[in-house]
């Protein structure tokens, strides 16, 4: 008998030591998240979507290893209210971060607090953009509000400091400092890493801007569109190229240029300060030699070619100034996302972490005539997003559904095993990265912009769009519907909202639109709270 329990107690104790290694095992498993993320960036300035502007191979590697989704879309296409999404799964008007201006409700739960409670490791590095200090992270260090290119100051843990040198390198030396440095290996870890470019205003690194200043880059379809066929919206948002982009501020001409060529068309009123207290006038005396040739070169070919130019010949000289400078700083972030993802591979990271790129939102480069980004259509509605996971995510996949920035925390919180708040409103994309598409269900999704009257003049809307249509309601200052065929008319071009042919489609999406605004809990009384908010 005696025997009999020695042996029981003998196999009790082993079993017991195999089921705690088989816990510890699984606990040291759980995937790493690296989350990537750069602020407006286009799909358009990515070559594994697009190679017509700007090759960006260290980004390409995350979709050839992985899968790349050609319909993700943001709720709102903001900053601010975007990464409050994010961090909360949540739409903006329940987070409460419906526009740039209000800070962020630090009440709200955001996933790395999840995180950091089920024993991960937490950082953040970049561009936060809320008004205040992220929560749930182990470390961080952060730009106060935009943040500048060049000798940035970083809010921190133990109070402010400025760096010197350009903000997307820092950006990444401060993140593979700490996965040398403090990262513990006995613990997964979520490393937030957050670019500030390519941000307006887009200053490049010196090296870029030189190599960036020679080039000349093919013109969208629509840079000279006339917004007929459309409503007032699309008519007088401030946000073209010819008419709305400053020249010192964006162009790098100098204020002084400006008033030695006298009259200068067309007259934008700017604020000289903006260049003045901009990133160029922060650089040192040695910086400032780099990248003096190249300014000085932009502001002699202004004053000898601009007095002789036609309208379109200004309108494509500027395209070319914003398209030189806006992706040299995006061909800055793909050499630093290169350094994270080799840094990677020589610490033996790869296999067990998942590697995501994405953007707060996406940006026009000239199509409409545009920049900036606020509207449903296409090239600010949509963002980049490319994800690696080895071994759970099959190589050089595509995935065309629509999913949305609100899905992030969920989908992260799944893979990592760690609970999903019911009130969180997106989905987990795990079927998706799986290749289980039928355990996808959702058709639609639903958008909410709100920051109006504000800079750029983007009115107010809301809407719902599906593979196939895309219907709009402007409901501020003027009402109004716009309904898009989205296959047929990719460049929306002309609202079919009054054309009989689509009046199906029309009753059919209001009622789509009306469920949908049931579900994410979006209605008159809230769109009333926050036109009120803005009257205050
Ligand atoms: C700044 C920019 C705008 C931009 C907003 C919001 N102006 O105000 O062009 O739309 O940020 O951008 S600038 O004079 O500062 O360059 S966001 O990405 O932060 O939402
Ligand atoms: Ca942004």
């Amino acid at each position: 008998m005696n025997k009999n329990k020695n042996l029981l107690l003998i196999i009790f104790f082993i079993f017991s030591i195999s089921s705690c290694a088989d816990k510890t095992e699984r606990i040291g498993q759980r995937p790493n998240i690296l989350f990537i993320m750069s602020d407006d960036h286009a799909y358009q300035a990515i070559s594994a979507y697009d190679s017509t502007l700007l090759k960006t191979p260290n980004i390409d590697r995350i979709a050839d290893e992985g899968m790349l989704f050609t319909n993700a879309c943001v709720t709102n296409s903001i900053c601010a209210p975007s990464r409050a999404t994010i961090l909360t799964g949540k739409h903006t008007h329940i987070n409460g971060k419906i526009d740039n201006l209000s800070p962020f409700d630090t009440t709200q739960l955001t996933f790395p607090q999840l995180f950091q409670k089920a024993g991960y490791q937490t950082a953040m590095f970049g561009k936060l953009h809320f008004g205040n200090n992220p929560k749930g992270v182990d470390d961080f260090m952060i730009l106060p509000g935009q943040g500048r290119y060049i000798n940035p100051k970083f809010i921190t843990v133990d109070g402010d400091t400025t760096i010197i040198g350009y903000v997307t390198d820092i950006i990444t030396d401060l993140t593979i400092n700490w996965l040398d440095e403090k990262r513990d290996p006995e613990k997964p870890f979520l490393m937030m890493y957050l670019h500030k470019a390519p941000h307006r205003p887009w200053w490049p690194s010196p090296e870029k801007f030189k190599e960036f200043a020679q080039k000349e880059f093919p013109e969208p379809e629509t840079l000279f569109d006339d917004y007929e066929n459309r409503g007032t919206a699309a008519k007088i948002a401030e946000m073209n190229i010819f008419t709305h982009m400053l020249y010192s501020h964006d162009s790098k001409i100098r204020p002084e240029t400006i008033e030695e060529m006298g009259n200068v068309e067309p007259n934008i009123p700017e604020n000289e300060n903006y260049f003045k207290n901009g990133s160029y006038y922060r650089t040192n005396k040695s910086q400032r030699e780099l990248y003096k040739p190249v300014v000085d070169s932009i502001n002699d070919s202004f004053k000898k070619n601009w007095p002789n130019m036609t309208k379109e010949e200004k309108m494509r000289w500027k395209y070319q100034r914003y398209m030189q400078d806006y992706l040299g700083c995006i061909s800055s972030v793909d050499d630093n996302v290169g350094r994270i993802l080799d840094y990677l591979e020589e610490n033996n990271l790869v296999e067990n972490t998942i590697v995501v790129y994405t953007s707060d939102q996406g940006f026009y480069l000239g199509e409409h005539g545009w920049f900036d980004k606020r509207f449903i259509y296409n090239e600010s509605f949509k963002t980049p997003l490319l994800i690696r996971w080895p071994n759970e995510v099959k190589a050089n996949t595509t995935c065309d559904e629509m999913v949305q920035n609100l899905d992030f925390a969920q989908t992260f919180l799944e893979a990592c095993g760690i609970n999903i708040p019911s009130d969180m409103q997106g989905e987990s994309l795990i079927p998706l990265l799986k290749g289980q598409k039928d355990k996808w269900k959702r058709d639609a999704v639903y958008y909410h912009y709100y920051e109006y009257p504000a800079e750029h003049m983007v009115m107010r809307h809301y809407g719902i769009v599906s593979k196939d249509y895309k219907l709009i309601h402007f409901y501020y200052d003027e009402d109004y519907w716009e309904l898009y065929d989205r296959k047929k008319d990719p460049q929306e071009m002309k609202s079919v909202y009054s054309d009989p042919a689509y009046s199906k489609v029309v009753k059919e999406y209001k009622i789509k639109l009306a469920e949908l605004r049931v579900k994410y809990k979006d209605s008159e009384e809230l769109d009333q709270k926050f036109i009120d908010q803005y009257k205050k």
